[in-house]
């Protein structure tokens, strides 16, 4: 049984705690079934995932209603939760919401009727199309082009590691639009999987299943009123949206990290070993005392993130990459322990701990790899 004394942490008011107590029982009877499903046909588990937080009112938290905001606190729990039962449901959940992101919160009121509705129901795949293959940490670099044609826009380039590429109805795509050198010269798009001039260029498989795909953009023409806010404005849109997000990114590491040490747990009280079991061994206890300090202090700075944004903070830049660089790397260190501690088990497909093992490696990568995080925090930290 995982912990859940944290819910009566001060950043969380009783809607968070009913939240990750119902969530909890769908996840086991909706999710958790499905949570190897993707290892045979990672496209039909994400549809359908997709489709059963549609029909489970999930999706409305990472796709708000007219009027209503993205609860970060809310986010976090729910990733968190539904990594502890189904990595691939986290992904599914996250990607709604990352792939809608710009439009929620930079989106004019047409962008937003004509887009949210069937993402927010489980109905359409939604996808964010930043990366690409000499930019990823780089944002600044995005080589790709939208040049302004009349009423419309025309893009060409590349776009790689791109989640839900293959699946998505829509993407987000950022650009260079030419307004200034760098950075200010960027501009964020919502483009159509059926877009002429848009093909995915290849599908990527990956360590633990998820739907993955590079993009090609040859003269791909959008209209201009596809344009997610101003032009030039391409980087705040990134940037806001993965302050928001990134901090979840933590929730699902710390998910990850919590279901590892139940596992580790109930193995160790349960495993005889020399004339006891393996819980007995101080070696043992001292690894589970280390994985639990880890897991509590994730747990803070993931919601201490999330806390600070809806408590009306206008960028929480470095709490979110505090939150990311730390919950991702402890639960690596968590995994790692509790994959010792099943000794031959820990390594065997089909089991949690090694299924997490995977799960958890491109956490510390994507989003902005740890790297990019510390470069974050210093700069915050020494502008003062
Ligand atoms: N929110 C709003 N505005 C922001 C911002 C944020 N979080 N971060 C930067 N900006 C603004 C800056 O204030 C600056 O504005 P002005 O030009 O008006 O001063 C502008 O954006 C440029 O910022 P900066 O100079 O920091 O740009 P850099 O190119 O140096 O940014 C980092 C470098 C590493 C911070 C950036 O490229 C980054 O976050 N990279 C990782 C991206 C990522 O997560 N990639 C994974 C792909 S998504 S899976």
């Amino acid at each position: 049984m995982p912990d859940t004394s944290f819910l009566s942490w001060p950043f969380f008011d009783d809607s968070h705690r009913r939240l990750g107590k119902d969530l909890d029982t769908w996840a086991i009877r909706e999710a958790a079934p499905l949570a190897h499903a993707g290892e045979h046909d990672v496209d039909g588990a994400c549809r359908e995932l997709v489709r059963r937080l549609g029909d489970g009112g999930w999706l409305r938290y990472a796709v708000p209603e007219p009027g209503g905001r993205l609860d970060v606190r809310s986010l976090c729990l729910i990733r968190e939760t539904l990594a502890r039962h189904a990595g691939l449901a986290d992904f599914a959940f996250a990607m709604q919401g990352l792939g809608t992101g710009p439009i929620t919160l930079f989106g004019s009121g047409a962008l937003k009727d004509r887009y949210l509705p069937p993402v927010r129901a489980g109905r359409a795949i939604a996808a964010f199309a930043l990366s690409e293959p000499e930019a990823g940490s780089d944002v600044a670099a995005t080589a790709t082009t939208a040049v302004r044609d009349g009423e419309s826009y025309v893009l060409d380039g590349t776009k790689t590691w791109i989640s839900n590429g293959g699946i998505a109805d829509h993407y987000v795509v950022f650009a260079r639009t030419g307004e200034a050198p760098g950075a200010r010269g960027l501009s964020a798009f919502v483009v159509d999987a059926d877009a002429p001039g848009l093909t995915v260029a290849g599908r990527i498989a990956v360590i633990a299943p998820h739907p993955l795909a590079a993009l090609r953009f040859e003269g791909c023409r959008v209209p201009a009123d596809r344009l997610i806010g101003n032009p030039g404005e391409g980087f705040k849109v990134a940037m806001a949206t993965l302050d928001v997000f990134r901090s979840t990114v933590g929730a699902a590491a710390l998910g990850f990290a919590r279901r590892a040490l139940d596992e580790a747990c109930a193995r160790a009280s349960g495993r005889p070993l020399f004339g006891g079991v393996l819980a007995d061994l101080q070696m043992t206890q001292a690894k589970i005392a280390d994985m639990a300090v880890e897991v509590d202090a994730a747990a803070l700075l993931v919601y201490r993130a999330a806390w600070t944004k809806d408590s009306g903070a206008s960028r929480v830049t470095r709490e979110a990459a505090m939150a990311k660089l730390y919950a991702t790397e402890a639960a690596q260190r968590v995994i790692d322990a509790a994959v010792q501690i099943f000794g031959g088990l820990g390594v065997t497909r089909g089991e949690t701990v090694e299924a997490l093992y995977r799960e958890i490696r491109p956490l510390r990568i994507y989003e902005g790899a740890s790297e990019v995080q510390k470069i974050v925090i210093a700069r915050q930290i020494l502008a003062g």
